[in-house]
């Protein structure tokens, strides 16, 4: 009887979603912040409509898009006229108001109070440390040492949480790992070396199987950041040839580090 309510109701909010449309999602291709709300979407299985917007043009800061979002930031959500910014709470309230959201977000206080832990994370600490080295690259600044060690430190915390959980926020792949994956997988196409983080590089395979349309939520965005060639200064080395004396100077300090 509850379960036949339950797919009842799901009908029913299914349907009076179509009736209000298609949430609209203001977006641009290279952002990491767009391509957690988009891979978000793409695991709930939620239809937007994607509306680009070319921030390189400065387009965010046309007044009509003003109005809407006075950060002018994407991603930007609009629901039949709820209007959202910031990417984690877009992705909290897509998995929230779509019903097989629970499975990325759990309601049980606990288990929610661990994704949010790792959101922030992400939020206040790795993607600063990714934005603060790689930003000033892509306006020609050189390859900063400390700033790597800082971005480096992160990851080894993201590392650990790895080595503890199967998943970054525990035993489910949660909206954490898909914001978290955003920043790992650009931080990785800007030339960031990830080859001392056995169990982050682990889990980017099995979360991008996890994605439908991953190439559309996240990869064709991390392309763009592949074109910059932020560290084209230096000597390619392929993986599988890689010894521990061609290891780059930051993976021997992440091994000093242990
Ligand atoms: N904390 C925000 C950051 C959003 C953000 O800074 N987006 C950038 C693109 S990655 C942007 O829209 N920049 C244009 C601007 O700030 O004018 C979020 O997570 O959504």
């Amino acid at each position: 009887m509850a379960r036949s309510v339950v797919i009842l109701l799901s009908v029913v909010l299914a349907a009076l979603q179509t009736l209000a449309g298609k949430p609209d999602l203001y977006y641009y291709w290279s952002s990491p912040p767009c391509r957690l709300v988009m891979m978000t979407a793409s695991v709930l299985g939620v239809d937007l409509n994607y509306i680009l917007l070319n921030i390189k043009k400065g387009e965010q800061f046309k007044p009509e898009f003003l109005m809407i979002n006075p950060q002018h930031t994407v991603p930007t959500l609009d629901d039949d006229g709820f209007v959202l910014s910031e990417s984690r709470a877009i992705a909290t309230y897509l998995a929230d108001t779509n019903t097989n959201g629970e499975s990325v977000y759990p309601k049980d206080p606990k288990l929610r109070a661990l994704v949010d832990q790792m959101l922030y994370f992400d939020s206040t600490r790795l993607y600063p440390n990714f934005l603060d080295l790689y930003k000033p690259m892509m306006a020609g600044a050189p390859f900063d040492e400390a700033k790597a060690d800082k971005l480096d430190g992160s990851l080894m915390m993201l590392e650990e949480y790895l080595r503890r959980n199967e998943w970054a926020a525990g035993d489910e792949m949660s909206i954490a790992d898909l914001s978290l994956l955003a920043t790992v997988t650009t931080a990785e196409a800007a030339g960031h070396d990830l080859f001392g983080f056995p169990k982050i590089t682990e889990w980017i395979d099995k979360t991008r199987a996890k994605i439908p349309n991953y190439q559309m939520a996240n990869q064709d965005g991390i392309n763009t950041w592949k074109g910059y060639n932020l560290r084209k200064k230096e000597p390619e080395v392929s993986q599988e040839n890689r010894t521990t004396t061609q290891r780059s100077p930051t993976t021997e300090r992440i091994q000093e580090r242990r």
